[in-house]
């Protein structure tokens, strides 16, 4: 099927080892190319793991339904197996070394017998970027495969450009019988390496996404100068052509794939505002020869939450799975052959079939159609807004960096830090509502520093330290820090704020402010805008509603400083210094 091979010792070695652990049937490498990916397909459709959907209303696309026991990242099966138990940090769950090796060893013995070891090598970033790097992971699952040929570059060009280097991330993903009881997802950060056994779920198994490109980048960003961050990457383009890039964090499920495409309301699209996909779940930066600080999207592709998206919330990311995308845990319309999900359209398919692969109608049912976690996964090309630069070597440089998180109180609208290490400070208290992308219960509120709680490779603690780090060595040219939140409710639990394509009136804000054109107010947690410095032409939104939803209220602040204190007192000696000098001035600024 395939005639890759490669000369790296290092590769060759390991994979023998594999080889002999795991005991497959057959071997093959993943080449890329169009003709083993399309064998690949016909098989999974062969076998039932994939449904090939309507060809004229969705070429090339199709439908995987995972089990109901494997729905979403498993975040209390997640493990950081660093050499010291302090290295992992407060936040994380640890395993040693040597324990979690010879567990997961165990559970991977002879698990690929009667199956195929694809063999996947990839880069996260463009080939050749000096930003980019390189893994390579070991499946048995060709949707595991066809997935990162989407998510990520895949193929001989990789090998190529490893050459005989050791620098790459080994990955070993083994389906065995998907038993949640035996399930583990296991960095070993010192080793560059992951094994995740039990799970076909995406961010489980992609181990290019979260394993690597998050858990073990986060750890090489930290030894090597470079930051490894959950956030998306757009550029706006301003009415005389100019591109500013914002790079922004929020939680998993909080709306990073919807600003990352947002379409600009009716008087900003006249005015000649344009909106450009960087990345819509994860930026690596690094400082550039120019002082700024400079990201790039590791991946290739998206994995959206597919529930809520539709022709109106997010045209472009529908318009984005509309060819050679992979739906997964979606309802599948019997009548054409074709996918729908909760919020797609009003109209939903009565002949159906649910994500678990039960006789489903839409119109009298109430369970839901789609899983509230199904996803697609499509490629970055496919979007319409797609930057000039996704392909750029070098990246964008950064002007804004935007925390967020839900918040049906407390958080405003959008507020300005005050300098770098209060930003440090407002990303490292970060506090947003669970959701369904991960297991277990959702809505409620949780620190999630950075939206990296579950994805930080090493102690937390130390992450901040080189957050601060990153902000000196950037000094004058670091990006100003903001932090937003669409989900402010009112009292009818309705959202205040209509979200969406209306959020760039808050981007543009925070661009003006890095330009020095915008005035704010002083609070004690950082700068708000003046309700008048909003763009609100064409939106029915009364300017008093604004101002609610842009007021800071001391009362309710003193208490999120209590939890703070609390959340901070984990850390122990491991929080900066500087950290709990902000605390001490927020809460100094709070009591007067
Ligand atoms: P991951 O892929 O899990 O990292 O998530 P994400 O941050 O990319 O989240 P996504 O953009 O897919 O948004 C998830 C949910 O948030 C969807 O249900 C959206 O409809 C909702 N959402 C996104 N943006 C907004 C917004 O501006 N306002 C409101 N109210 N909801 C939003
Ligand atoms: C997230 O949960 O933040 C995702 C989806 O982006 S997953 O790849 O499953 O992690
Ligand atoms: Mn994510």
């Amino acid at each position: 099927m395939s005639t890759l091979s490669t000369k790296n010792a290092t590769v060759n070695q390991w994979l023998d080892e594999m080889k002999a652990l795991v005991q497959p049937d057959h071997i093959v490498w993943i080449d890329g190319s169009e003709a083993q990916l399309d064998a690949l397909r016909a098989e999974a459709v062969s076998t039932g793991e994939m449904t090939k959907l309507n060809e004229e209303k969705l070429p090339g696309c199709y439908l995987h339904r995972t089990l109901p026991n494997d729905v979403a990242r498993v975040e209390n099966r997640t493990f950081i197996c660093s050499r010291e138990e302090k290295d992992a940090g407060p936040t994380n769950n640890w395993m040693a070394p040597e324990k979690a090796y010879k567990m997961l060893y165990d559970i991977a013995r002879g698990s690929y017998h009667g199956r195929t070891m694809y063999i996947i090598p990839f880069s996260m970033g463009p080939i050749g970027s000096p930003l980019a790097k390189i893994g390579i992971e070991v499946t048995d699952s060709i949707y595991v495969v066809l997935n990162m040929a989407i998510m990520t570059r895949v193929g001989a060009k990789v090998l190529e450009a490893l050459g005989d280097s050791n620098d790459w991330v080994r990955g070993l993903h083994c389906k065995v019988d998907v038993n949640e009881e035996n399930r583990y997802i296991c960095q070993f950060p010192e080793d560059n390496t992951i094994i995740s056994v039990n799970s076909a779920y995406g961010g489980n198994v992609l181990l290019g996404k979260k394993c690597f490109a998050l858990r073990i980048a986060s750890y090489q960003g930290r030894n090597e100068g470079w930051m490894a961050e959950h956030m998306l990457i757009l550029g706006i383009e301003n009415p005389q052509g100019e591109v500013k890039y914002i790079a922004a964090a929020f939680p998993s499920a909080c709306g990073k794939t919807n600003l990352a495409m947002l379409i600009p309301p009716e008087h900003f699209k006249k005015q000649g505002y344009k909106v450009w996909c960087v990345g819509d779940d994860i930026a690596w930066m690094r400082k550039g020869p120019d002082g700024r600080l400079w990201a790039i999207n590791p991946e290739n592709g998206f994995f959206g939450v597919a529930p809520g998206t539709n022709e109106k919330s997010n045209p472009n990311a529908l318009a984005s799975t509309r060819k050679n995308t992979i739906f997964t845990n979606v309802a599948l319309n019997n009548d054409d052959n074709t996918v729908w999900w909760e919020g797609l359209d009003k109209n939903p398919p009565e002949n159906a079939t649910d994500w678990k692969g039960n006789p489903w109608n839409g119109k009298t049912s109430d369970v839901k159609g789609a899983h509230p976690n199904s996803r697609f996964t499509a490629p970055a090309k496919n979007c319409p807004c797609i930057s000039p630069e996704f392909e750029s070597l070098n990246g964008v440089p950064i002007s804004a960096i935007v925390f967020g998180g839900r918040r049906a109180k407390t958080a405003p609208l959008v507020y300005q830090s005050k300098d770098w290490t209060n930003g440090v400070f407002v990303g490292s208290i970060m506090a947003s509502e669970t959701t369904a992308a991960a297991a277990g219960a959702v809505g409620v509120v949780r620190r999630d520093p950075m939206a990296m709680l579950p994805f930080c490779g090493y102690h937390m603690g130390d992450y901040f330290k080189h957050w601060l780090d990153m902000g000196e060595e950037l000094g004058d040219k670091a990006p100003k820090i903001f932090n937003v939140n669409w989900f402010r409710l009112d009292e009818e639990g309705h959202f205040i704020w209509p979200g969406f394509g209306d959020n760039l009136r808050v981007l543009l804000w925070i661009l003006a402010r890095c330009e020095g054109k915008a005035d704010a107010v002083e609070t004690p947690i950082g700068y708000v805008p003046h309700p008048a410095d909003i763009d609100t032409t064409g939106l029915d939104l009364d300017p008093q509603v604004l101002a609610s939803i842009l007021e800071v209220d001391p009362e309710i602040w003193k208490k999120e400083a209590d939890g703070i204190e609390e959340f901070y007192a984990k850390f122990g000696d491991r929080l900066p210094e500087a950290l709990r000098g902000e605390l001490d001035k927020l809460k100094a600024s709070l009591a007067k």
